[in-house]
């Protein structure tokens, strides 16, 4: 049903799209002379597609702040690599994976040491919160991208993102 649904509407914009791509390949198409087979790999680095808004900072450690937030948002570590986050102010936090956003076969994480988000989430704040001064770390062994949340904050925007490569 969906299928059908969605399918109709990709035609109607292929439709659409099509006559604006053919006016504007007809108008480059004379410049692809120049042969060189490999020129861009340039765009190897931090600003590629993911994340929407916002570039990936190179570091393995991440701050939770009074302004409940994670510092950096987007952090960007090699397999292998353990990431420390540290509570650098004073409001108690979380580190939540969520368990759909995470690479396939990656392990889970959150604080607390749970293996499920469920888990994580009936414990809080029993188990899993990590107070002023605290520190909770996590080893990365998957490539890919992860999402987490902390928990008492999710509604305020406090999540992050890990990209293991
Ligand atoms: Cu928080």
């Amino acid at each position: 049903m969906t299928e059908h649904y969605s399918r109709r509407k990709v035609l109607a914009l292929t439709g659409a799209v099509s006559g604006v791509a053919l006016a504007g390949c007809s108008s480059s198409s004379g410049t692809g002379d120049g042969d060189d087979s490999n020129t861009t790999t340039t765009t190897e680095s931090s600003d590629d597609n993911s994340g929407g808004s916002g570039s990936w900072t190179e570091t393995s450690t991440v701050e939770m702040t009074d302004s409940l937030k994670f510092d950096p948002k987007r952090i960007q570590v090699s397999t292998g690599t353990t990431v420390t986050w540290e509570n650098v102010g004073a409001v108690a936090h979380s580190v939540t994976a969520f368990e759909n956003e995470i690479p396939d076969g990656a392990a889970y994480f959150a604080s607390g040491g749970f293996d499920s988000e469920q888990a994580a989430n009936d414990n809080y704040p029993d188990k899993g919160s990590i107070a002023k001064g605290e520190s909770y770390e996590h080893t990365f062994e998957t490539t890919g991208t992860y999402k987490y949340y902390c928990i008492p904050h999710e509604m305020s925007g406090m999540v992050g993102y890990v990209k293991v490569v």
